[in-house]
C-alpha cells in the first residue's frame, strides 16, 4: 500500500491531529502534508492541528497548520494521523462527516479502526513509523525527514521505550542520511525546557507522593500552580517522565488541570503493567506503557479513583 494509491481520484484532502498534539502527532501531520505538497501538487491538502507548541516551530510551514473549523468547507478525503479514538479528533471533526473517505494511519493499541480505511500498526514505535511505510523513500527531502525524525524521538523517549524495534532505527538512519540536525532536534524540541518549565517540574516532583508500598507515584499541578509559573497544559510534556523515573516504582502517574471541573491524567508504566487498560476505564486510552485520560473532580478524587483501579493490576 502506498500513500499515492489511498488518496488516489481525491482533489481535497484534510490532515488532522488529535487534540493537544505531541511531537509524533505534529511530525506525521506535517511529514504527510509536506511530502504531498511537493509529490502530488494535484492535490489540495490542508492540515489541521490544534495550535502547536512553539518549540516545533522549525518543522517547515508549521505556520500554514489550520486550527479553526470553517462550517462552509469540506474535503473528500479526512485522513487522521495519530488519532486513536474519534473522541481525540481535534478542531477538524466537523470535516469528518462531510468526507467522501476517512484514512486512518495509527499505532495505538486501543484505536478500535476509527477509519474507513485503517493503517494501524501497534507494534510501530510512532504513527511517523507507519507513515513512512506508505511513502516512497526516494521523494523523502531533508524537511519530510525533520518531520518524521521528531515525531520518532518523541514516542521511543530518544529510541529509549520498548517501543523502539530495529525496523525504528533503520528508519532513523535513513532519516540521517536525508542531512537532518538530528542532534539539534533532540535537544531543542525534547530536551530543553523553558525555566518555567523547570519549575513546575520541581514542583510537582517536591509534591509527590509514593502510594500501594512504593509501587505508584503520583504527581499534581494545580490550577493555581499553572497560572503562578504562566503553563499552559500542552508545556507539561516531560513531567510525568521524570516522576517515571524513580527507582522502585511501577507506574507514574501525573494530574494536571485541563478544565474548571477535572484533571487530565498522563500515566506511565515500568515493566508489564498496561496503563491503556487503567486509562480505558476512564473513557481514555494510549499504549502499554504510556496512556492517558482525564477524571472529573479533585485531584484527590482522582488519585483515589486512579489507585482503586492500580489495585487490581499491580
Ligand atoms: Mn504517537
Amino acid at each position: 500500500m502506498t500513500i499515492e494509491k489511498m488518496l488516489e481520484g481525491a482533489a481535497t484532502l484534510a490532515i488532522a491531529g488529535h487534540e493537544r498534539p505531541d511531537g509524533d502527532c505534529i511530525g506525521s501531520c506535517m511529514g504527510l502534508y509536506l511530502y504531498l505538497k511537493r509529490n502530488m501538487p494535484e492535490l489540495a491538502v490542508d492540515v489541521f492541528l490544534e495550535e502547536p507548541q512553539e518549540v516545533f516551530s522549525y518543522i517547515q510551514d508549521l505556520d500554514k497548520v489550520q486550527t479553526v473549523y470553517d462550517p462552509e468547507k469540506s474535503y473528500d478525503i479526512f485522513l487522521t494521523l495519530d488519532v486513536s479514538s474519534l473522541e481525540r479528533v481535534g478542531v477538524a471533526g466537523g470535516y469528518r462527516e462531510k468526507a467522501v473517505k476517512t484514512i486512518c494511519i495509527d499505532h495505538h493499541i486501543t484505536n478500535p479502526g476509527i477509519g474507513m480505511i485503517n493503517v494501524i500498526d501497534a507494534e510501530a514505535s510512532s504513527s511517523c513509523e507507519v507513515l513512512y511505510d506508505l511513502l516512497d523513500h526516494k521523494k523523502i527531502d531533508k524537511a519530510i525527514a525533520e518531520a518524521l525524525y521528531t515525531g520518532i524521538i518523541h514516542d521511543t523517549g530518544v529510541f529509549q521505550y520498548v517501543n523502539t524495534r530495529p525496523q525504528t532505527m533503520k528508519i532513523a538512519a535513513e532519516l540521517i542520511e536525508k542531512g537532518i540536525n538530528f542532534s539539534w532536534i533532540i535537544e531543542h524540541s525534547f530536551y530543553e525546557k523553558s525555566h518555567s518549565q523547570e519549575r513546575i517540574l520541581g514542583r510537582v516532583l517536591e509534591r509527590s507522593r509514593l502510594y500501594l508500598d512504593g509501587a505508584v507515584i503520583v504527581g499534581v499541578a494545580h490550577k493555581e500552580d499553572m497560572e503562578e509559573f504562566g503553563i499552559a497544559a500542552k508545556e507539561m510534556d516531560g513531567v510525568v517522565s521524570q516522576l517515571r523515573l524513580t527507582k522502585g516504582i511501577r507506574v507514574a502517574v501525573l494530574l494536571y488541570p485541563v478544565s474548571e471541573s477535572g484533571y487530565k491524567v498522563s500515566l506511565r508504566a515500568k515493566g508489564e503493567v498496561d496503563v491503556s487498560e487503567v486509562a480505558g476505564v476512564f473513557g481514555g486510552g494510549g499504549h502499554v506503557q504510556a496512556a492517558g485520560c482525564s477524571i472529573n473532580g479533585t485531584a484527590q478524587e482522582a488519585t483515589e479513583l486512579l489507585l482503586d483501579e492500580l489495585k487490581k493490576k499491580l
